[in-house]
């Protein structure tokens, strides 16, 4: 009997990469989507099956973690072995125009799904796995962060990430659940959201490569962050809830860099080498021809920034035996290729006369088809 897991925020990054993961390990997987007015299962649509074959071993349920009904039905048709709770409103700065949403899909939202295990009886059976985050540690109190560090969230996201990671905690201890959380420092990959920093790089080196894009702006360029590659950390996720007992552990790689040292990185390996010039909201990454490619734009500064993140994974080494494979050279090298290719395909639509992005005219009778 194959084991079947459920995974909330299966049509983002990590959802992807864990739905491909655990498939591979022979797994039954359900995931969670939402409905929106547009297909948002693009990460995924490699592993769907048509669900009218029989033996399919990948189904999605239409879901919200706002909404308790609904996650007891589908915990309770599904009766998973494993629940990996990654759905959450997961952008920092975004965090400070919704927090009452960020507080109730990312805080309450993991309340819903445990109290669903316990309702449904289910809470000494299936193992719970909660996506707490690097942002917990917020104003760094010691460096490098370990799962006994004090927290100290600085955003709505990292303040409902800490109710989350202790309701966690609370469940594990009160009624006996094997839940469990990651603590998960950041991680990229080609299929990061846009809006992240790594992906705003990557995307606008390649553009500007390519003379679809002239600069790009960014926010605070000294930031640094502890950043690995996603599957890695999903197998973590899974090692995590394979132990012996349910505990929390720090998934990091142990290097950071800052933001400017990622986009360094990433306009190299473009073929766009940068210099910086000025400092503050005057700093520039110019490059080899005196084009300014790179600007500061205060917008997106955060209202509260954390500053300095560094992981250490030693518990996670020692107790499950995981270490990150990928080093932060080839994360940002495949990132860059990626978009590269990405936007190839579109230059070469465009030059065959097709719009990416096609104006409602466009779409109309006088179309090219
Ligand atoms: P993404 O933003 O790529 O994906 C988030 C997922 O959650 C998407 O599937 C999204 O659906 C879904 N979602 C958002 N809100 C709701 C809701 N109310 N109900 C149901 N589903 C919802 O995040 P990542 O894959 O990068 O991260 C996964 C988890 O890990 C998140 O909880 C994040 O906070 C946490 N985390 C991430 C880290 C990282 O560096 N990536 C580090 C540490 C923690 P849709 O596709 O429709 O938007
Ligand atoms: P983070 O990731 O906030 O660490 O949260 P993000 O990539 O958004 O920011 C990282 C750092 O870069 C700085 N920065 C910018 N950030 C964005 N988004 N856009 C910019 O233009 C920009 N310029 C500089 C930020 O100020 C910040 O210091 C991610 C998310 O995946 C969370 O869900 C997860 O919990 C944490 O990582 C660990």
């Amino acid at each position: 009997m194959s084991k079947v897991a459920l995974i909330t925020g299966i049509t983002g990054q990590d959802g992807a990469y864990l739905a491909e993961f655990l498939l591979g390990k022979g797994y039954e997987v359900h995931g969670i989507k939402r409905r929106s007015s547009l297909l948002n299962t693009g990460r995924i649509d490699h592993l769907y099956e048509d669900p009218h074959e029989v033996g399919v071993r990948m189904r999605l349920h239409y879901g919200d973690l706002t909404d308790a009904t609904n996650l007891i039905r589908i915990v309770q048709e599904v009766r998973p072995d494993e629940i990996y709770n990654l759905a959450a409103q997961s952008h920092v700065q975004v965090s400070f125009e919704t927090p009452e949403y960020t507080a109730n899909s990312d805080a309450l939202g993991t309340l819903r799904l445990l109290e669903a295990l316990r309702i449904l009886g289910l809470e000494k059976t299936t193992r719970f796995y909660q996506a707490s985050t690097s942002e917990l540690f917020g104003k760094v109190q010691e460096t490098p962060q370990r799962e006994t560090t004090p927290f100290c969230p600085r955003s709505p996201y990292a303040a409902a990430k800490l109710y989350a990671y202790w309701i966690t905690v609370n469940y594990r201890e009160a009624y006996g659940v094997f839940a469990s959380n990651g603590i998960l420092f950041n991680h990229e990959s080609p299929l990061r959201g846009e809006t992240f920093v790594t992906r705003k790089i990557t995307r606008a080196a390649a553009r500007i490569r390519l003379g679809l894009q002239k600069r790009a702006y960014l926010g605070n360029l000294d930031a640094k962050r502890d950043w690995g590659h996603a599957r890695d950390y999903v197998e973590a996720m899974w090692l995590v809830l394979q132990h012996h007992r349910p505990d929390d552990f720090v998934i990091a790689t142990g290097r950071t860099h800052t933001v400017r040292e990622f986009a360094d990185a990433a306009f190299r390996e473009a073929g766009l080498p940068l210099r910086w010039e000025g400092s503050g909201v005057e700093e520039r990454g110019i490059d080899g021809a005196g084009e300014v490619r790179v600007l500061v734009d205060p917008r997106y500064f955060r209202p509260t920034e954390v500053d300095l993140l560094l992981g250490d994974p030693t518990k996670a080494r020692e107790e499950l035996g995981w270490t990150p494979r990928v080093e932060f050279e080839e994360l940002v090298r495949t990132m860059v290729e990626e978009d590269l290719n990405l936007f190839r395909r579109e230059l070469l639509c465009r030059d065959a006369g097709y719009s990416v992005c096609p104006s409602l005219e466009e779409r109309g009778p006088r179309a090219p088809r």
